[in-house]
């Protein structure tokens, strides 16, 4: 059985190394070192890189007026299980020339489906046993698996939130199979997101049912998961709309609120997304502090969207400031509560050589970095902080002091407001605080 090293897809790039920002050489990290400590944790452990599988290994560029553009060398045997092999090499050569410890996927884009729920089975058991070989061998690990419920077109009004019974049942087969394959890799989170399960027409649709219908189907999933000894984290990714008009896990607040109300909250926590947050017409700073808030940050799919269109478009990470904010709320809130950081970001279409992966993984992981640096230097030596507690300091005195306390009532409000007279208007400061931010990027 072909292992590591048996055969090169990348040929002529080697490991990608820390140079530090003054490196000339596209090939190496100018801000990602891996083992430098940042807040009491090195860069590797507070970002836990992941490779998406489904785009770095899988897509090959199409878009609704053209077919894929990218030959990927690693897609020609014709045998599905010599394709998933093949495939399987070339992930973990990429993931450990890159230097990264994580990836994640899709049951089917390890290998592709059957024309049976048998025959898919039995190819992701054979698939299995081979990445198990391979994680061995390179010590890459599973950050998160999860189940394609949304591109095979018995899909096509939604899985666990399907009209169709029979349907609905057949999602649960697969996510029980894909559960399988994550535990039996070592996976240490589940992810859930929802492609189809929304609406386009509420004309056609029982929200109400379809809504309680994915709660129960989450309780079955997580209640298998733990039978199975799963100690890992659920995660739900949220996402607005596409391909659903109207997608039932909107954003943050909206699928905490559905956790709390399945009874799902102490299991699950958030994937939070960054252009799923802008897609939300939030930012993806107030999606991370959302789930923060809840004791739900769980992980991030890091891409980005584009400012002059409205789509998905998983770009790679390349905003630094915007990622420096996200950052400020990643630090101040612990990182990730069993998750990581991971690329579900693609190449542009026309981006077609071999190394344009590398280029994309690198400017994202320099992103991420040269984003923590700033947001640690800004919580550590400058008056940052400090000038956001004063904002809130009058309820760490007196009569505020008891309000935030719970200890007083709307008539002491009453009582104290007559009192005191006209409120002191106080400037909000937000052009000192971006400064700041800029100061020391
Ligand atoms: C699609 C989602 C998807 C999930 C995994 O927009 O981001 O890629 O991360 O199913
Ligand atoms: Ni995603
Ligand atoms: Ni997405």
């Amino acid at each position: 059985m072909a292992l590591l090293g048996d055969k090169e897809f990348f040929k002529g790039i080697g490991e990608i190394k820390y140079e530090g920002k003054n490196s000339d050489n596209p090939m190496a990290f100018k801000f990602y070192n891996p083992d430098q400590v940042v807040a009491g944790k090195t860069m590797r452990e507070h970002f836990k890189f992941a490779v998406a599988y489904w785009h770095t290994l899988c897509g090959t560029g199409g878009d609704p007026f053209g077919p894929g553009t990218k030959v990927f060398p690693w897609s020609t045997a014709s045998d599905p299980i010599k394709a998933a092999e093949d495939k399987a090499d070339a992930a973990f050569e990429f993931i450990t020339k890159m230097g990264f410890d994580y990836y994640c996927f899709h049951d089917h884009d390890l290998v592709d489906e059957g024309a049976t729920l048998a025959e898919s089975e039995k190819r992701v058991q054979k698939t299995v046993e081979y990445l198990k070989q391979k994680q061995e061998a390179s010590g890459v690990k599973l950050l998160w698996g999860t189940a394609n419920c949304f591109s095979n077109p018995r899909y096509m009004n939604g899985a666990a939130s399907n009209p169709n019974f029979d349907v609905v049942a057949r999602a649960g087969a697969q996510i029980k199979i894909a559960l399988d394959a994550t535990i039996a890799l070592g996976g240490e989170n589940y992810v859930f997101w929802g492609g189809r399960e929304g609406y386009m027409s509420l004309l056609n649709t029982d929200m109400k049912l379809e809504q309680d219908n994915i709660g129960r189907f989450l309780n079955m999933a997580k209640d298998y998961a733990r039978s199975q000894g799963f100690k890992g984290v659920f995660f739900i990714e949220p996402k607005p709309m596409e391909p659903t008009k109207h997608q039932y896990d909107f954003d943050a607040a909206t699928s905490i609120n559905s956790l709390r109300a399945y009874g799902l909250e102490n299991d699950f926590k958030l994937n939070i997304e960054v252009n799923h947050a802008t897609l939300a017409q939030h930012t993806f700073q107030h999606e991370l502090q959302v789930a923060a808030n809840a004791g739900m940050l769980g992980s991030i799919d890091a891409n980005r969207g584009d400012y002059q269109n409205g789509w998905d478009t998983d770009q790679f990470p390349n905003n630094v400031m915007e990622t420096a904010e996200a950052m400020l709320v990643f630090l101040k809130s612990g990182g990730l509560q069993g998750g990581g950081v991971n690329f579900d970001a693609k190449t542009r279409r026309n981006s077609t050589d071999l190394e344009d992966i590398f280029h994309a993984h690198i400017g994202g992981a320099d992103t991420f970095a040269r984003a923590l640096l700033i947001a640690n230097a800004v919580l550590e030596n400058s008056p940052y902080q400090s000038l956001l507690d004063n904002r809130y300091s009058s309820f760490a005195k007196g009569k505020g002091s008891e309000f935030a306390q719970g200890k007083l009532s709307l008539m002491d409000l009453y009582d104290y407001a007559g009192k005191n007279g006209e409120p002191e208007q106080i400037s909000g400061k937000q052009e000192l605080f971006e400064n700041i931010l800029n100061q020391y990027s």
